[in-house]
């Protein structure tokens, strides 16, 4: 059979134009693919909720490729490795109570069981902004990162979601959004963005899971945006804390939307 570029073009054109389509209301929207985002995504897609991911880089998988200063393994501790074992990675015991895994298996099969599940990741897009209603945040305000690393004066396009979680790491750049431009005070200590602090991994893993919470009305945050946001500390190429936040973030969001009264 001959090709034709014609029908290779528009394919590509219709199939995202569905998944686009298909994406303006959610029930939850994931800022960030790294592993706290992924693993979100998956278990809101096999709970049965209608989720997205939206990421700024081309790659998906955020800070996990590259393991610690580019030695790509990763540690998980004994109490997350069910996250991984459930997705597919496979650990290997280090000694007692730390495994280890292989980071680029982790990365891709991550997203892999992300997009399968059901949630598509939207790459090379950023989120710039959030929509904004009195209840709260009810979507996103997205762009191509194209139009931002070229300094471009294009104006975005918006989708609606009942929640919103922010996945995207150290900068915790939704809620930074949130708290300089939508009125209204955190659900954090001083009311504002309490500041990720140094190095402490064990207790940096214990706050992440504490800190993965509803910051918002609307806005949930989880991995280490979570503890940029409730200023806990950093922790290091041990990615337990994540795994378990991108678990917890989905539940919460699930009895969020399951209970919450106002049809967002
Ligand atoms: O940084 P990242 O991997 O966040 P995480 O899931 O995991 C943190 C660890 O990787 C590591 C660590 C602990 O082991 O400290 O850093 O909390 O993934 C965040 C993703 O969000 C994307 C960013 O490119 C990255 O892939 N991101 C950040 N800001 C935006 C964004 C934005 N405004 N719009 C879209 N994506």
């Amino acid at each position: 059979m001959a090709l034709d570029e014609r029908v290779i073009t528009k394919a590509i054109v219709d199939r995202y134009y569905e998944k686009i389509c298909g994406i303006l209301d959610l029930d939850a929207a994931i800022v960030g693919a790294g592993p706290a985002g992924l693993v979100a995504g998956y278990c809101l897609a096999t709970a049965g909720k209608k989720v997205a991911v939206f990421e700024r880089k081309l790659s998906v998988g955020g800070g996990m490729w590259g393991g610690g200063m580019l030695f790509n393994e990763i540690v998980v501790q004994e109490e997350a490795c069910h996250v991984l074992e459930e997705l597919g990675v496979r650990t290997r015991l280090y000694r007692e109570g730390y495994y280890t895994a292989d980071a680029v298996e982790a990365a891709s099969t991550l997203a892999s069981r992300c997009v399968k599940a059901g949630a598509p990741v939207f790459n090379a897009v950023s989120v710039e902004d959030v929509v904004m209603r009195p209840e709260g945040i009810v979507g996103l305000v997205l762009n191509w990162t194209a139009v931002d690393m070229a300094g471009l004066h294009v104006d975005p396009l918006a989708i609606r979601a009942r929640a919103v979680i922010d996945a995207t790491g150290h900068d915790a750049e939704v809620v930074k959004v949130v708290h300089k431009k939508v009125p209204g005070t955190l659900k954090t200590p001083s009311g504002t963005l309490e500041g990720e602090k140094s190095m402490w991994s064990e207790e940096a893993e214990r706050l992440t899971l504490e800190n993965t919470r509803e910051v918002f009305p609307g806005l949930f945050v989880a991995g280490m945006a979570a503890n940029a946001t409730f200023g806990g500390p950093r922790m290091g190429p041990i990615f337990g804390g994540m795994l378990l936040s991108g678990k917890k973030v989905a539940e919460l969001v699930f009895t969020f939307l399951e209970t919450s009264a106002v049809p967002r």
